[in-house]
């Protein structure tokens, strides 16, 4: 059996040995992720490993702990064999972190998913916002830039654009839709994707944006609609809430699960060349058609629990957002798994189980209802 034998390493059957060709030892395909503790990063990386890839995560200091998204896929990097994830200091406002990292794990792809990423917050700290989400972009654009130039390798790098780029042009809205943006993320967004066209045009970069419109999961950010609404379900569903404070419920958006997401970013960097694509489910819901699913999955009807609360209009608000993500199905063979009952009842699943959990402890006097969500 010549696997086993040299699986074995045998040196005493020379024949064998002259006939086998050295086994050059497969250099693992390197990711490098900036907001891998994120909700997308969180899949993306899970994603990544499945594929067999190493994958490096930018993360930024923080005084707690930040990294509960990947707990359960990380391992102690002192076990070396067994760790491909590793994860590092950086931030998107520092560019001589992103530069070092660059330069020192020399990757194979780049995904910049980190970003301010709440739209709302956005309108208070629009500065950082706009350093964040649109210079950061251009900071690792930069890194990636000059890490290639300096080594003469490809790196491709993909940049997370988002459907609120479209903010009020009318659906359904295409890689050929206009932009104009209602937020300061939005427009820093708007920024970031021209960054990435520019770098692709002026240096020949493999830099792609992915479009992508809303997308959510368990693991959503608790102060994002859906994930808020369902977090709530859960809770007056076993008793630990009544109400819950909404702002507009008549926007409408193109909800699809992040899991999908994500293997459309990686898929828009094995193609033979750059471009731009638009990731969506092609359907549109409102803010109440999501409520509507979400408390009647358990029994319950929104409109005995739901008030609204002024503080979470926006200043400007994007009031209908649909996908036409024809390209992305024909170009990349991407389309989308789960659909939009599917998320809704995977998101209020999770959530119930959270909520029991949490119902424990509450029982128990360790923690006090009134301070959760
Ligand atoms: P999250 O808000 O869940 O994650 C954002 C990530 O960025 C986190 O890892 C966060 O770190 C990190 N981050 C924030 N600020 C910095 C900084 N200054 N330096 C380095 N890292 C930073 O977002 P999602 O996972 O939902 O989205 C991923 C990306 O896709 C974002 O860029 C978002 O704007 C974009 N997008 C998201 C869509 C969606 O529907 N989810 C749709 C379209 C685009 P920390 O954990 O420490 O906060
Ligand atoms: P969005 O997501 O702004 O689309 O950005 P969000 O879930 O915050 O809002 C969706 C819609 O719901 C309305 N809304 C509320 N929103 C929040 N957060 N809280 C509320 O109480 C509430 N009540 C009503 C909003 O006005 C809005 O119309 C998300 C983010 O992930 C971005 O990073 C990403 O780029 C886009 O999706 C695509």
């Amino acid at each position: 059996n010549r696997d086993s034998a040299a699986a074995a390493g045998s040196e005493s059957n020379g024949a064998l040995a002259s006939s086998i060709p050295a086994a050059v030892p497969e250099r693992r395909k390197v990711a490098l992720v900036a907001g891998i503790t994120g909700q997308d990063g969180s899949y993306l990386t899970e994603f990544l490993l499945g594929k067999g890839y190493e994958v490096h995560g930018l993360i930024r200091r923080s005084s707690n702990f930040n990294t509960a998204r990947l707990d359960h896929i990380y391992v102690d990097p002192h076990n070396s064999s067994k760790a491909r994830m590793k994860l590092h200091y950086a931030d998107l406002s520092d560019a001589s972190s992103l530069r070092r990292w660059v330069d020192s794990l020399l990757p194979d792809e780049v995904y910049n998913l980190a970003a301010q990423s709440h739209v709302a917050v956005s309108f208070e700290i629009p500065d950082y916002t706009a350093d964040v989400v649109g210079t950061g972009a251009l900071r690792l654009l930069e890194a990636v830039r000059s890490s290639s130039a300096s080594s003469g390798r490809t790196i491709r790098y993909y940049q997370a654009g988002s459907s609120e780029m479209f903010g009020s042009t009318p659906p359904p809205q295409s890689e050929t839709s206009a932009f104009h943006p209602r937020s300061p993320y939005a427009a820093a967004k708007v920024a970031a994707h021209w960054y990435t066209v520019n770098y692709r045009e002026a240096y020949g970069l493999f830099a792609c944006n992915g479009i992508l419109f809303n997308h959510e999961s368990p693991r959503r950010g608790e102060n994002f609609v859906t994930r808020k609404i369902t977090r709530a379900v859960g809770r007056i569903h076993v008793g630990l809430q009544t109400k819950l404070f909404l702002g507009n419920l008549s926007a409408a958006r193109d909800w699809g699960f992040a899991g999908d997401y994500v293997e459309a970013m990686w898929l828009m960097l094995q193609q033979d060349e750059p471009g731009d694509y638009v990731v969506a489910t092609d359907e549109s819901h409102t803010v109440q058609e999501f409520l509507e699913a979400a408390f009647g999955y358990v029994g319950l009807d929104w409109k005995d629990h739901v008030v609204i609360d002024k503080r979470y209009f926006r200043p400007a608000e994007v009031d209908s957002l649909k996908g036409d993500s024809s390209k992305a199905r024909k170009q990349l063979g991407w389309k989308p798994k789960v659909g939009f009952q599917e998320l809704v009842k995977m998101m209020v699943d999770r959530d119930v189980e959270l909520a029991k959990r949490e119902k424990v402890l509450v029982d128990a006097g360790y923690i006090d209802a009134q301070q959760q969500p």
